[in-house]
């Protein structure tokens, strides 16, 4: 009972399937231009995925073919999570300050009495260099959105909501978006072409519900006019706003996708439903309770040969060896 390694075009040809193909991901989910080339112990500033409009000190604590998983300085081990070597959300030592945005300091840290230099020095620690960092050479087109400009956006933790909202932030091609009087913890990057974020005037055009700032004393009598006055403020220009192409993802692709539950593994998958922006990952050989919608442009979800090509473990369909963990274990 010889057992045969397994391989992507063997089990293509067992299951007749396709692998999603390559023009369909976006170029931070394709196979990489460069290598991984973060250290463990390495510092670095970065978005907090769960409070995206935060930035914080973290360490480089594991390394796995081209992802890292971050560590916030002076918290709990619980709170690491993983990234790409090449995401946005990391920056070098000292970003924040040049750029203007707030650093969560590593706990215990007093504001004002941080810097840098003694502290990578007292904790021994080494400072990640810049040029690891790819997200500071991309080239940047000018967009027509500033920090302050109006628009109507989707809450993503309510995502029935369309919102009154403010551009808090540009950032290269990204915006972080922030809902008008309520606090930052709704906060989210995207770029001019997310699906979420509209141009004022969108639903009452569209004949959908507005949902107007907390607290806003005439909620029934919103107009757009009135409160950019009463603000001060401009509307972000309609013509800044690109919406996406439809993403040509269909049920039956194969792809690799980050297992959500335990997310150092990337397990082979399955397109098994769409959206117009997102499609639900099937791991392959599990039960689809372990199923989840992701955006199409996720940094979790990768083609075919991508783990081979990073040097990352790949988990195999389950029953095809002994050696297979179960998504959330
Ligand atoms: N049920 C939630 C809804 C909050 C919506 C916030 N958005 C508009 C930014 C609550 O009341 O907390």
């Amino acid at each position: 009972n010889k057992k045969r390694a397994w391989s992507w075009p063997a089990y293509l040809e067992e299951e007749r399937a396709i692998a999603a193909p390559l023009k369909l991901f976006k170029e931070h989910q394709s196979f990489p231009q460069s290598r991984n080339g973060f250290k463990v112990g390495m510092k670095l500033e970065g978005l907090d995925p769960s409070h995206p409009s935060l930035f914080c000190v973290l360490s480089v604590a594991e390394i796995q073919g081209y992802r890292v998983r971050l560590h916030f300085d002076g918290y709990p081990e619980c709170y690491d999570f993983w990234a790409n070597a090449d995401s946005w959300d990391l920056k070098p030592a000292c970003w924040c300050e040049k750029n203007g945005h707030k650093l969560l300091l590593p706990k215990g840290c007093k504001d004002g009495e941080f810097n840098w230099s003694m502290y990578v020095k007292n904790c021994r620690g080494q400072l990640a260099p810049k040029h690891l960092f790819k997200s500071l050479n991309t080239s940047v087109t000018p967009s027509g959105f500033r920090a302050g400009m109006k628009l109507e956006a989707v809450d993503r933790k309510n995502p029935s909501l369309i919102c009154v909202a403010t551009i808090a932030a540009v950032v290269d091609n990204r915006l972080l978006i922030h809902f008008d009087n309520w606090d930052d913890t709704y906060d989210y990057w995207c770029d001019a072409s997310s699906p979420y974020i509209h141009p004022v005037g969108y639903c009452e055009e569209a004949e959908l519900t507005l949902t107007t700032p907390a607290e806003y004393k005439q909620p029934r009598s919103f107009s757009w006019e009135k409160y950019l006055e009463e603000t001060g403020t401009q509307a972000a220009p309609a013509r800044a706003f690109k919406p996406r192409p439809p993403h040509g993802f269909h049920v039956g692709m194969k792809v690799e996708a980050v297992d959500k539950r335990n997310p150092m593994l990337i397990r082979v998958a399955t397109i098994s439903d769409i959206e117009d922006h997102r499609v639900k990952i099937h791991f392959d050989g599990w039960s689809s309770e372990y199923d989840y919608w992701v955006e199409t442009d996720c940094s979790d979800l990768h083609p075919v040969g991508w783990c081979q090509k990073t040097g990352h473990p790949l988990q195999y369909p389950n029953g095809t060896s002994d050696l297979v963990t179960a998504p959330g274990q």
